[in-house]
């Protein structure tokens, strides 16, 4: 398991190097209005159409990814950032996340952009943490003066790091921030990721549908994690308050263990019929193998942060039967999915997951809402605050066909959103594959 954390760590720094590489990111000194860091006139999104003389200097900005194609977008890229996890454990989201964005950035491009310009995705790594998280928020916002944020992966770091992006009048979509509380963060902040309060108790409910017969139940977080402790207080409602079933135990844990024989002994002791699990995907795929060495056969319910195929790798064999809420199905019948999956397959080789979804469809979102701005007041003749600022605005006032389904927003920057899926994982009896089949 390490090493396979350690060689995704490889990869995705990898990845962002050649990212970077091959970027050649517009410096400030190429706009016309080179303005400094915080007056931030001059968005590298304006730069075709005002100023035709400043576009050799700007070049790299503006190759659209799907410049060949017919009826592609063409001219200045529209920068759109992308601040997620590619290092670190966190990663294993970041990872799928920057998949789901890079379909979006092809398949939008072809489909002609922005009424015809490309954009461009910016990645910024964020690591794991909250100071990667900032770093990055402020380089995207001050240095490559991007129109809008998605990002970041956990709500842990979206805590520390949206507050500046809301100070600085710069759009937010996160695309992963389940935790109570994350679009009251400020009037700049919204989320395309259905909250814990939403997802969460259809779980326990599926749960209780395969065995009707459980009564006691054994609840497990990450208590240094801001999702995880706001979705086990969901979960212990759903558990007490919904249900009223037996809570026999809270145990906790955190983000960074890999030890859980104290936890996994304590469940074992109170033999309970459900163990929930509000974690991340490393601690909580160690946490699953060794509740089931031990000998746990009840079910496990795993919360947002066992979502991931990634998780796989981890308790391999053992993550067999974990039942887990979606807000995403591959599966979905429609249009705007089945383009996604298959440009998603194509490029990764494998089914999409939820991660991915909710990232193509935060791009998406930035997509039409900058579509639906230009058709007002052309973007080339706002200044960059003014372009964020009516960007912010049609965001809100959108409803965008995804492949979440038809989503629109909460005047304070919820998402709506109608559809949610349950999936059981299924492995492959050595543990090698596996998948999240959907029971409902
Ligand atoms: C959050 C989450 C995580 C599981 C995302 C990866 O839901 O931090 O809000």
């Amino acid at each position: 398991m390490k090493s396979s954390v350690a060689r995704l760590s490889a990869i995705m720094v990898a990845l962002a190097l050649l990212a970077a590489c091959g970027q050649a990111q517009p410096p400030a000194a190429a706009g016309p209005t080179s303005a400094p860091a915080t007056s931030a006139t001059a968005a590298p999104a304006e730069q075709s159409t005002a100023a035709p003389a400043a576009q050799p200097t700007a070049a790299g900005a503006e190759q659209p990814t799907a410049a060949s194609a017919g009826g592609a977008a063409s001219g200045a890229a529209i920068p759109i950032g992308i601040a997620v996890a590619q290092t670190s454990n966190v990663a294993l989201f970041g990872q799928e996340q920057v998949a789901g964005a890079q379909v979006a950035e092809a398949y939008f491009n072809q489909q002609g952009g922005v009424n015809g310009r490309p954009i461009k995705l910016v990645l910024q790594d964020t690591a794991g943490d909250e100071a990667g998280t900032i770093n990055a928020f402020n380089t995207l916002i001050n240095t490559d003066k991007v129109v809008g944020i998605v990002g970041p992966t956990l709500s842990q770091q979206a805590f520390a790091a949206d507050p500046i992006a809301d100070k600085a009048g710069v759009p937010v979509i996160a695309p992963s921030n389940t935790a109570t509380g994350i679009p009251q963060i400020g009037d700049y902040i919204a989320r395309i990721s259905a909250p814990v309060t939403a997802v969460a108790p259809h779980a326990v409910k599926a749960a209780l549908n395969i065995n009707p017969a459980i009564k006691k139940v054994m609840v497990l977080f990450a208590q240094n994690d801001a999702f995880s402790k706001s979705e086990t207080v969901v979960f212990q409602q759903t558990v007490t308050d919904t249900f009223k079933l037996d809570l026999v135990g809270v145990q906790t844990f955190q983000t960074t263990d890999t030890d859980f024989t104290t936890q996994a002994t304590n469940v074992l002791n109170a033999a309970p019929d459900l163990a929930i699990i509000s974690g991340l995907a490393a601690d909580s795929g160690n946490l699953v193998k060794q509740l089931r060495d031990l000998g746990y056969k009840g079910l496990i319910v795993g919360g947002n942060g066992l979502n991931s195929p990634n998780l796989f790798p981890v308790c391999k064999a053992q993550c067999d039967g974990i039942i887990v809420a979606q807000a995403y199905s591959y599966q979905a019948d429609s249009p705007i999915n089945n383009a996604f999956r298959d440009a998603f397959k194509a490029k990764q080789n494998k089914e999409p997951g939820q991660f991915s979804g909710q990232a193509f469809t935060a791009v998406q979102v930035f997509v039409e809402a900058l579509a639906a701005v230009d058709k007002q007041t052309k973007l080339a003749t706002l200044d960059l605050a003014a372009l964020r600022s009516a960007l912010n605005k049609q965001i809100l006032a959108g409803t965008y066909n995804t492949p979440l389904g038809e989503i629109s927003f909460t005047p304070e920057g919820d998402i709506n959103q109608k559809q949610f899926y349950i999936a059981q994982i299924k492995m492959s009896p050595d543990g090698s594959s596996g998948a999240f089949e959907f029971i409902e």
